[in-house]
């Protein structure tokens, strides 16, 4: 590619960050071919913190590219950068590419790349080192970030990492990279640029590859026997159950989901942990441990930890139902991380991911049993505490927060980004794919800010008319405050609901679960874990970043005042935070997992 203004740029309304146009010149460096290639696979952001070990990418995106796909999106800490790539890939499927600086940005990366890894999700990580031949290094600065090696820093939690010796290399690893993190089971991987393979001029680009020929390859349906068996199980079952558990944005895909479970008359079973999969005011959703326990066959669609779902269901004792597993995510597992979970049984196991299995699993079990049993009666819903609860109520509980948020959106397609650990089921139902983007992956607290606004800028792009929501934990805001700062400069709108019980107020739990079994006083809970005295005017750190922050909100009277002028706010474009003081505690059942859960 010889003319990067050959690719169409972005809308010209989009005047953010545009430099100044480069002279012609027939010179080229190794980071302009680098650069060249990024375009070619049409990526529309790269989120980065600046580090001169990459300074000649940088200013290839900046002067050769013209700072357009990708176009640069400053983030003030590299965790933000990569936790918005995660959010954006959880909306899209597709990857950002993430840019940090040497072996220390790298470092601060980590545990993003770790959330990343476990949660699937497809992210290009560039970086780089300084110069590997040492006599061109410079005194010091570039000795202390040259590393050998630097991939081994995150080489347990990505799919793949390389460090390309020419720029023929790069060019052709950079479209491995693309490949390797969109073939599911999805994941980061990363390449380091040394700084001589950006910075050394080259006589000419090389020729353009063909980027068509190097693309992810289609998923793999499941056939043959394996899925005649699966279907023979489904089709003899009499209390089936589906455990509808990772799985695509696609809406089509989610009709089909609820298609095949009609057609078996299956309970569907969902997860906090992942986006949604199943509309959760279906007749044949909802479930628990008795539901696990009475199923005579269960379907994973790739569900997390369903060796660990089955085992706390039968509190140890074996598992009689028949189990088919849909999944191809052993192809990531590795010796280091255990997120793998536990070994689960499997009588049937389709090597294949959910979405590709459901249709053909549809047309199998069609042909055994073509009617459909007849539809149960539709559960009563929960839903949030009614308006009324907030002039009863002293203080403020997570739940009201749903209340107040249901008054000032009624039916108005709204994604809920994130949902605190306080969040209790069944107080916001979700019924398409983006109504729900699931959780971190890795528990790596901190991404919650970061992940809202690649997640927001996605559904901005994509124009879906969503309303972005995310309520957020403190602690988990407070880690990843900074990430707002990109929102503002970019303009996405986004609205964050701080559900802020001023503490780490799941380890308070924990802390009591121990002082509990060693019989030492409970009120000591909080030592170490409340944030207070001190109390944090979240407010104002977010109205330090350019966005609009409005609290503290103490009154359950002023709650709804409150959410309604923020999303008044974000519809006008802006970014807007609400610190809402809540009472301390998680739902019952939440409270119990920590208190009670015995590992067997
Ligand atoms: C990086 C990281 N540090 C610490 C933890 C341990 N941890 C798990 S939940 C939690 C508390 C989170 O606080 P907050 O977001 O305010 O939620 P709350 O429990 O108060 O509702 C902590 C500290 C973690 N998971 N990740
Ligand atoms: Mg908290």
């Amino acid at each position: 590619m010889d003319d990067p203004s050959a690719k169409p740029v972005e809308a010209a309304s989009n005047e953010i960050d545009r430099p100044v146009p480069s002279p012609p010149s027939s010179r080229v460096w190794g980071s302009d071919a680098i650069a060249a290639v990024l375009r070619e696979l049409d990526i529309p952001y790269a989120a980065l913190n600046p580090g001169a070990s990459y300074r000649g990418l940088h200013d290839s995106i900046v002067n050769y590219l013209g700072n357009s796909r990708p176009r640069m999106l400053l983030c003030l800490h590299e965790e933000s950068a990569v936790a918005l790539a995660h959010g954006y890939a959880k909306v899209t499927g597709r990857p950002l590419v993430a840019i940090v600086h040497a072996n220390v940005g790298l470092m601060h990366a980590t545990m993003a790349i770790f959330n990343a890894w476990c949660d699937r999700v497809p992210m290009i990580l560039l970086g780089a080192t300084g110069a590997v031949d040492a006599v061109r290094r410079r005194p010091w600065i570039e000795w202390i970030h040259t590393a050998r090696d630097q991939g081994a820093l995150i080489r347990n939690y990505t799919k793949w990492d390389d460090q390309p010796a020419s720029v023929g290399a790069a060019q052709e690893a950079i479209l491995r990279a693309n490949v390797i993190a969109q073939t599911p089971p999805c994941g980061p991987v990363y390449l380091n640029l040394n700084l001589e393979l950006q910075e050394d001029e080259i006589a000419a680009l090389p020729p353009r590859p063909e980027t068509g020929r190097f693309a992810p390859p289609a998923p793999l349906e499941p056939a043959g026997p394996p899925l005649r068996r699966a279907a023979e199980l489904l089709a003899r079952a009499e209390r089936p159950l589906m455990l509808a558990g990772r799985g695509s944005r696609d809406p089509e895909a989610w009709q089909r989901r609820v298609a095949l479970a009609e057609a078996i008359g299956a309970r569907v079973m969902t997860d906090r942990k992942t986006g949604a999969t199943f509309p959760t005011d279906h007749p044949l959703h909802g479930g628990g441990s008795e539901v696990i326990v009475n199923a005579d066959v269960i379907l994973s669609l790739d569900w997390v930890d369903l060796a660990g779902t089955l085992r706390t269901a039968h509190g140890g004792n074996p598992v009689t139902a028949k189990i088919i597993q849909v999944s191809v995510d052993q192809y990531i597992h590795n010796g280091w991380s255990m997120d793998y979970q536990g070994l689960p049984p499997a009588d049937v196991y389709l090597l294949s991911e959910p979405d590709a299995a459901v249709p053909p699993l549809l047309a199998a079990f069609k042909e055994l049993r073509p009617n459909p049993p007849s539809a149960p009666e539709a559960a009563l819903r929960r839903g949030p505490p009614p308006l009324a609860a907030l002039d009863d109520a002293s203080v403020i509980q997570v739940p009201h927060i749903a209340t107040a948020l249901k008054a000032a959106l009624g039916d108005a397609p709204v994604s809920m980004l994130r949902l605190p650990l306080s969040w209790a089921d069944g107080l916001w139902e979700f019924r398409h794919p983006l109504d729900y983007l699931g959780t971190d992956g890795g528990g790596g607290i901190g991404s919650g800010p970061g992940m809202s606004v690649g997640a927001a800028l996605a559904l901005r792009d994509s124009g879906s008319g969503r309303l972005p929501v995310a309520v957020l934990g403190d602690g988990d805001f407070l880690m990843g405050v900074t990430a707002l700062w990109t929102a503002v400069r970019n303009e996405i709108p986004l609205l964050i609901v701080v559900a802020n019980n001023r503490s780490f107020f799941n380890d308070e739990l924990h802390q009591e679960r121990v002082a509990r079994q060693r019989g030492r006083p409970v009120e000591n809970r909080w030592i170490g874990q409340a944030i207070r005295g001190p109390d944090i005017d979240l407010a104002t750190l977010a109205r330090g970043q350019g966005c609009i922050g409005i609290g503290p909100v103490e009154d359950p009277k002023q709650l709804v005042a409150a959410i309604r002028d923020a999303v008044a706010a974000v519809r006008a474009g802006k970014v807007c935070v609400v610190d809402v003081r809540v009472a301390a505690g998680y739902a019952a059942g939440a409270t119990a997992a920590i208190l009670q859960r015995t590992p067997r």
